[in-house]
């Protein structure tokens, strides 16, 4: 046995913990030579919960699953981790506006990125919660105030990645497997754009398969941006399957080396490639080479259309920002 992955997942008594906990014990992510330790975090009053989650994991018997810490403290939970996946925070409320939200939800990242110093050295961090980019950008701040490099953080859009990636291999009636370069931009909200322009299906480019450019253009861009709406809408709970699966997808694409000439989404730390603002978690291509070094992907070609879209979502991101411009003193 090769080695102890130790990952640390906050929230983890949540729907998403609920749907990612097996999986990371399972062997599926790491690989089958690979220990994993789960270090959970909670708040106080949802350990009741989280110590039934440990049960189950108990009794799935997983013969690669090491050590369990369950605790309502960022410190110890984050002790020697190789992963951080911080799904933890508070769900919207009824009536609540976005930026209550970001008020809310923001402080828990402070003490959190602060408490990322106890982790191992390859620490890789990916930011679950709502609302993530803004959420990652006061992690990785306080983190990085701590010696942790920016680059080890990303803000998830991964599923808004697959979402896109789904519906365009519906609509051209392939296999989602064909369809590749799918590029989320942006904050993982309803101002993303989801870039069919530049996303390929069995290495032709989407327009040229697809042919609706109106469908490309409205439809499906409204589509990938409601979907987490239609699915509570439907389910009468937000996405927590399909974001587990997505986070997972998410570490893998990290752990490995992408596919030669492919891509994949993350929010991640802005320095002004594609004319974004410095400073924000901006949704860009990136490319892995293995074991969390990564590069974004430069030279993207972005029609007029692209780049307006882009503002919108870089202009929400920049607002975010603002609302929390003291968390992240
Ligand atoms: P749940 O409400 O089921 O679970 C959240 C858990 O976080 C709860 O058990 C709660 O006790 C815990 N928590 C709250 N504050 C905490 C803190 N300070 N430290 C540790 N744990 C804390 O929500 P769930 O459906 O699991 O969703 C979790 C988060 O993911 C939400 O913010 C949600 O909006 C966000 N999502 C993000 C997605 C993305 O693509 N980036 C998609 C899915 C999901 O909506």
């Amino acid at each position: 046995m090769a080695r102890t992955v130790k990952v640390a997942v906050t929230g983890a008594a949540g729907q998403i913990g609920y749907a990612l906990l097996p999986r990371l014990a399972s062997g599926e992510i790491f690989g089958h030579d690979t220990r994993v330790a789960l270090h959970l975090l909670e708040i106080t009053p949802a350990l009741s919960a989280l110590n039934g989650v440990v049960m189950e994991l108990q009794d799935c018997a997983f013969p690669l699953l090491d050590k369990v810490v369950v605790t309502d403290k960022a410190e110890e939970a984050f002790e020697g981790i190789n992963w951080a996946l911080l799904v933890g925070s508070k769900p919207r409320g009824k009536g609540m506006e976005r930026k209550d939200l970001i008020r809310d939800n923001g402080p828990i990242f402070v003490g959190q990125g602060k408490a990322l110093a106890k982790a191992a050295s390859d620490l890789q961090v990916l930011v679950v919660g709502n609302p993530a980019n803004t959420n990652c950008l006061i992690a990785m701040t306080h983190a990085h105030r701590a010696g942790i490099p920016r680059e080890r953080f990303a803000a998830m859009t991964r599923l808004d990645q697959n979402r896109a990636a789904s519906q365009l291999a519906d609509k051209a009636g392939v296999r989602v497997g064909a369809v590749t370069n799918m590029t989320i931009w942006g904050n993982h909200s309803a101002t993303q754009y989801p870039d069919a322009e530049n996303a390929r299906i069995n290495g032709k480019p989407v327009p040229e398969v697809i042919g609706h450019a109106a469908w490309l253009r409205e439809e499906f861009i409204q589509t990938v941006q409601q979907r987490g709406a239609a699915v509570i809408a439907a389910r009468g709970l937000s996405s927590a399957a399909s974001a587990a699966n997505a986070a997972l997808d998410h570490v893998m694409s990290m752990e490995r080396p992408t596919a030669e000439g492919d891509w994949f989404s993350a929010g991640v730390y802005s320095e002004g490639a594609y004319g974004i603002q410095a400073g924000l978690m901006f949704s860009v291509p990136v490319q892995s080479q293995g074991k969390g070094n990564w590069s974004r992907v430069e030279g993207v070609k972005l029609s007029d259309f692209a780049r307006e879209k882009i503002k919108v979502t870089e202009d929400e991101l920049k607002e975010e920002k603002a609302v929390i411009e003291d968390l992240l003193k």
